[in-house]
Order: C-alpha cells, then structure tokens, then sequence
C-alpha cells in the first residue's frame, strides 16, 4: 500500500511489461499520421485502476505515450478508455486535455451516463463510447445497454468502438446494425488467422463491413498473428499471417480503414511488440502511398478531426 492518500498496484502475475526502447522505424509516415487505438494505463497512484479491472497493468502513463507518439513519427492519437479503469475516464480525459489538438479519446461509459457528463466528455475531447464483448476483460455486456448507449451519444455525432471475438459476430450482427451511430471495429474483429482469408469466418466479417458501412482497425497483428514477430531475415517484416487479412481489408474498405499502435499492448503473454517494427509493418497492409494517407491521415482525420480543412484528401487523389 502507498501513503494514506493513495494506493499502489501490483500487475497481475505474469504481466508482460511495454517495450521502452522500440527501435525506429525505417519507414517514415506522412505527415498527419493518427495512431487511432492507443491506452493509457494510470499511473495507478493518481488515476486508480478500476475495482472491477479484470487485470492489473503496469503503469504507462501519458508522457510515456506522448514520447513514443514523437519516437514514431505519429502527429495525433486516439487514446481508447481501457477496461482496467473501467468507466472512470479520468485518466484517458487527462492525456487528451494534456495533449491539447493532438488527441482525441474514446470512452466508457454506463447507460445511465447523463447528457451533462457526456457533453463534459465532449468538451475533453471524447468522440465515441467503446464496448466490449470480452469476457476475458469484462462482465457481459447487455445488449440493451448499447441502443440505450447509442441513443444518448447520437446527437453528439459520436461513433460507438466496438471489440468482440470473431466467432461473436453471428450473435451480435443485428444489433449493431440497428445501431443509430456509425461503428468502429477494433482490430479486424479478431480474425483465425490459420483459417484464411477466403474463409467463411472472414467473408462473413467483410459482408458485415460492406453491409453496415462499418469503419475496421487494420490494428493488433502481434495479437492475432500465430507466426509470431521474428523478423528473422533482418527484413523488419512481421506477422506476415496477418497481412493477406488486412490487406484484403485495406484494398476492399480503402476509405473506412484506421491504424493503431494498441500501445501499450494489454494482455499479451507471448511476446511484446516492437513498435518500431509494428510501423514497419504499415506498408505491408497497405502498399501505396495513396493507400496509407488515406489509412493513416485522410480517414481518421475526417472522423476525429471533421473540422480540419480537407487538404489531405486531395493530396490522396493525388497520390499513386
Ligand atoms: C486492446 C486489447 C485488449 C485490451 C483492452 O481495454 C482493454 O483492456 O482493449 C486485449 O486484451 O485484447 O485493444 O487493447
């Protein structure tokens, strides 16, 4: 236990700590890149974790983030309320104010949420709500909780983040089709990636893209890769499984596509990842210069930062 006014946190056993010394990527990013999936983690001193936290993280606070956002070449950041703060967004809200322009959040909430803490929210920076259908990371989340949810952002003009495994698409399609917000989906919905692209598991995913005009996260190949990140040739190329996915993803939804760190990488227990290396990844996905200032500047700039001119879409039309 710390002083009388605060507490400290043991990680959860096992707990694999962030890489502090990524390597730098040799790739440059185009100016404006946004890394749109990224967390903080407390410190858990000032911005407790949450008593119904699923995991206890080690600390990475928002300096720490803002240093690797610089270390990488990355302008703006999309920092994603993560289940071990439950939905006290105080320390996500911390970050985004600290980072002024250059941060937006997502946050969790309850369905009793009130119009005022939502519009605090919005003032903060905040422009979308986040469920999750983990049961490794939260309780259940009723459904019903989501259109009460959704009915109370909507005006905002906010987005709903949605993270669930694969095989709970089949259960959850109509109900998030039914949803009055646009839809984000975090890390390609989890594909199997030993079940190939052309799989009817992954086909099924891309018809509900295609059909709800959903927005899909290109993100997480270090945790849906089962090949692993040895980038043995010296090539810098990882997690070679998980590219025909995204890839396909990136070719098919070009314009609904965002790209995200998931620094610092909750719950990884083989390996951490190399965000450097995780950069270096980018032009695997999406090969073209056109491909990835729409994947990492044009598209989530249009949906966190609406009000920034359009110059870079047109630079996109102008790209090969
Ligand atoms: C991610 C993935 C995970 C964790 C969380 O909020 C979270 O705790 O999102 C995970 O363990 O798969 O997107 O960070």
């Amino acid at each position: 236990m710390g002083s009388a006014d605060t507490v400290s946190f043991t990680p959860t056993p096992g707990w694999r700590d962030h890489d502090r010394r990524p390597s730098t990527p040799t790739v440059a990013l185009p100016a404006g890149t946004v890394d749109a999936h990224c967390h903080v983690f407390g410190p858990g001193e000032a911005f407790p974790y949450a008593p119904e936290r699923k995991y206890t993280p080690t600390d990475a606070g928002r300096e720490e983030l803002f240093a690797l956002r610089d270390h990488l070449g990355i302008h703006r950041t999309v920092v994603v309320q993560a289940t071990c703060h439950g939905a006290d967004n105080s320390a996500m809200v911390d970050a985004v104010r600290a980072a002024g322009d250059r941060a937006r959040g997502i946050a969790t909430v309850r369905p009793d949420v009130t119009d005022a803490e939502l519009a605090g929210l919005h003032e903060a920076g905040v422009r979308g709500v986040r469920f999750n259908f983990l049961s490794r990371l939260v309780e259940a989340t009723p459904v019903r909780d989501l259109a009460v949810v959704a009915q109370k952002i909507a005006p905002l003009g906010w987005h709903a983040v949605i993270y669930f495994e694969a095989s709970d698409l089949d259960e959850l399609e109509g109900v998030l089709g039914a949803l009055p917000v646009p839809l984000v989906i975090d890390h390609m919905g989890r594909p199997d990636v030993t079940r190939g692209v052309d799989g009817s598991a992954f086909s099924h995913f891309l018809r509900f893209v295609d059909r709800h005009d959903v927005w899909v996260k290109v993100s997480c190949p270090e945790r849906l890769s089962v090949t692993g990140p040895p980038a043995l040739d010296g090539e810098r190329n990882a997690y070679r499984d998980v590219v025909p996915f995204a890839r396909r993803v990136v070719e098919e939804f070009g314009d609904r596509v965002l790209w995200g760190t998931d620094w610092p990488h909750p719950n990884l227990t083989d390996h951490m990842p190399d965000d450097g290396l995780l950069v270096d990844h980018i032009p695997h996905i999406a090969p073209t210069a056109r491909a990835r200032q729409r994947l990492l500047v044009a598209n989530p700039t249009r949906l966190y930062w609406p009000d920034d001119p359009p110059d870079t879409a047109v630079e996109t039309e102008a790209l090969p």
